[in-house]
């Protein structure tokens, strides 16, 4: 039975104090603080990249997550150990979500021996196997056959895994998009794809909005052509993304079969991080998505359950900041990568078993 039905009738979809997890319990306050305190961080993390980048400290390129938190924070609440998620190059988040350290994911920004990956990935290509983060991507929609192989190999293994696959609005009209999804369709039928497709419509990818870059703009709807369901979720509203995560992971898990949520929401910082000029988009656009602020929804929610206090969001504020400059000290402090490894990680050292 749908989230939404089990929870009676007196509450809204969106109503964060009502949210229920998967066994229908309502997700408790502390869980709550615990995303806030998460999305926080998050935030404070862009913004401290974002400055990191704007002083030379970060070369190559760089792309904050700023306004779309509460896509990956409620969706990766429902992931569980084994699961694993692929994303693009704005994929900060997803790595701090999944558990990834912070000084290792800024020292990394700064391309630091002591990154995430030595220091040979930087912003666009964080990855973590531990936590399961399997990627961000640099290739537009390059990722999407990957992820889609991988929840293949999953369930080819027997492994009850899923893969949380993350695109953005701009990928979609991308040939691997197409590819692939056909693929997790008719793998899917047989219970061999247990993909769940996260489309992160922020209405634009780069300069282009959804609009000028396609005829069908409803994008969950591309999924019909691929016989795989789907359907839409408020993006800026956590409560909104968590009743809709834990719904949808589990049953994408029981089935194997591939299913598709687009997310709707709204970068509200420029594509990247040596962007200053938005032509593409008016000030009042930007304004009126910022009032929808998924922190700031989050936090008048929180308040008016009676979660919490302006008191301890700030406190909770507080320790995000404190994690966030530590993050910034490691960094700093961190050594280039030692010039042995120059060489090291490149290629595979061996070939593997087939597998
Ligand atoms: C194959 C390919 N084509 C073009 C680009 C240049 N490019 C970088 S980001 C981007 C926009 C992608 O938009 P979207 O998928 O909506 O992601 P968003 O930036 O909005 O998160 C493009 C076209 C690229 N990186 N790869
Ligand atoms: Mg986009």
């Amino acid at each position: 039975m749908a989230t939404t039905e089990r929870r009676g009738k007196q509450r809204s979809d969106t109503d964060v104090a009502g949210v229920v997890d998967r066994n229908g319990s309502r997700v408790d306050d502390a869980t709550l603080l615990d995303l806030y305190r998460k999305m926080t961080e998050v935030r404070l993390f862009e913004e401290a990249a974002q400055r990191g980048f704007r002083q030379g400290k970060i070369g190559g390129y760089l792309h904050v997550y700023s306004g779309q938190e509460a896509v990956a924070t409620g969706f990766l609440a429902a992931h569980r150990e084994g699961d694993k998620a692929i994303t693009a190059y704005r994929d900060h988040a997803h790595a701090l979500l999944l558990g990834s350290e912070p000084g290792a994911v800024m020292a990394e920004l700064y391309g630091r021996g002591t990154g995430l990956v030595k220091g040979k990935g930087g912003s666009m290509h964080l990855f973590d196997a531990a936590n399961g983060m399997m990627g961000g991507y640099g290739i537009v929609g390059g990722h999407i056959p990957l992820g889609v192989g991988m929840a293949y190999g999953m369930r080819y293994r027997g492994e009850p895994g899923v893969v949380q696959l993350y695109l953005g609005d701009g990928a979609i009209h991308n040939g691997a998009f197409h590819e692939a999804a056909n693929l997790a369709g008719l793998w899917g039928r047989d219970g061999l794809n247990p993909t769940l497709f996260i489309i992160e419509n922020n209405q634009y990818g780069m300069g282009t909005s959804v609009e000028r870059a396609t005829a069908m703009t409803d994008l969950a709807a591309k999924f019909d052509s691929y016989g795989i369901a789907h359907e839409k979720v408020d993006g800026m509203d956590l409560g909104a993304v968590l009743a809709c995560a834990h719904r949808v992971v589990d049953q994408v898990r029981e089935t194997g079969r591939p299913y598709a949520v687009e997310a709707l929401t709204y970068r509200i910082v420029p594509h990247g991080a040596g962007d200053f000029f938005e032509k593409y988009r008016t000030k009042e656009e930007v304004r009126e998505w910022r009032e929808r602020d998924p922190i700031g929804l989050l936090e008048r929610r929180l308040i008016e359950s009676g979660a919490a206090d302006e008191e301890r969001l700030g406190a909770i504020r507080a320790e995000s900041k404190r994690a966030v400059e530590a993050a910034v000290r490691f960094a700093d402090e961190s050594p280039d990568p030692a010039i042995e490894e120059l060489y090291t990680d490149v290629y595979a050292d061996e070939v593997g078993s087939g597998r």
